[in-house]
């Protein structure tokens, strides 16, 4: 394969992916995501009691927002965006380093903490049964297979270098991961 193909290859991974969480985020099923869509998770997050302050995750989805649709050739922020204008949008931004430095660190970790119910610094698999059950996902067998894929040193536990390196490799291109946005 030459290195066009590769980068061809990379580009299609990154759009199946970015295909999966758009539908994630997509909750009524319209079609279309808004910056209001985006700030559902944040909601949620506070409204669980998960984390006490959502301004700095709403600040970060609305620039990803605003910066999906300059990516995708929108001179100004949009209502709301279909999925390929966020699949166009996302692949343009992708290697930004806005995206690697500032928005991926600052979401993981948050993300980290919400799944770690106990806080002790690691995700067990009740710990992450619970995080797809409360996405209506009650498949044990499934639940089971994608913490082994991200428990790669096989410990019983998902440290945070092991749950980073989830989304270094799906920044990279590599779709195996998509289950994350997985729901119901
Ligand atoms: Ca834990
Ligand atoms: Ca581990």
């Amino acid at each position: 394969m030459d290195r066009a193909e590769q980068m061809e290859q990379t580009e299609n991974c990154i759009a199946f992916t970015e295909g999966k969480i758009f539908e994630f985020l997509d909750f009524d099923n319209d079609g279309f995501v808004s910056v209001g869509d985006l700030n559902i998770f944040p909601k949620n997050l506070i409204r669980d009691g998960k984390i006490e302050d959502g301004k700095r995750l709403s600040a970060l989805y609305k620039e990803l927002y605003v910066r999906i649709c300059r990516g995708a050739g929108y001179p100004a922020e949009q209502a709301s965006l279909t999925k390929e204008d966020w699949i166009r949008g996302k692949l343009v931004i992708k290697n930004t380093e806005w995206l690697q430095r500032e928005f991926m660190p600052g979401i993981v970790d948050i993300y980290f903490s919400t799944v770690d119910l106990n806080q002790d610094g690691r995700i067990g698999l009740r710990e992450w049964e619970h995080f797809y059950r409360s996405r209506g996902i009650e498949d044990k067998a499934f639940c089971v297979r994608t913490f082994q894929q991200m428990d790669t040193n096989g410990d019983g536990v998902i440290s945070p270098d092991e749950f980073k390196n989830v989304f270094a490799q799906m920044g990279k291109g590599n779709n195996n991961y998509s289950f994350l946005y997985a729901r119901k």
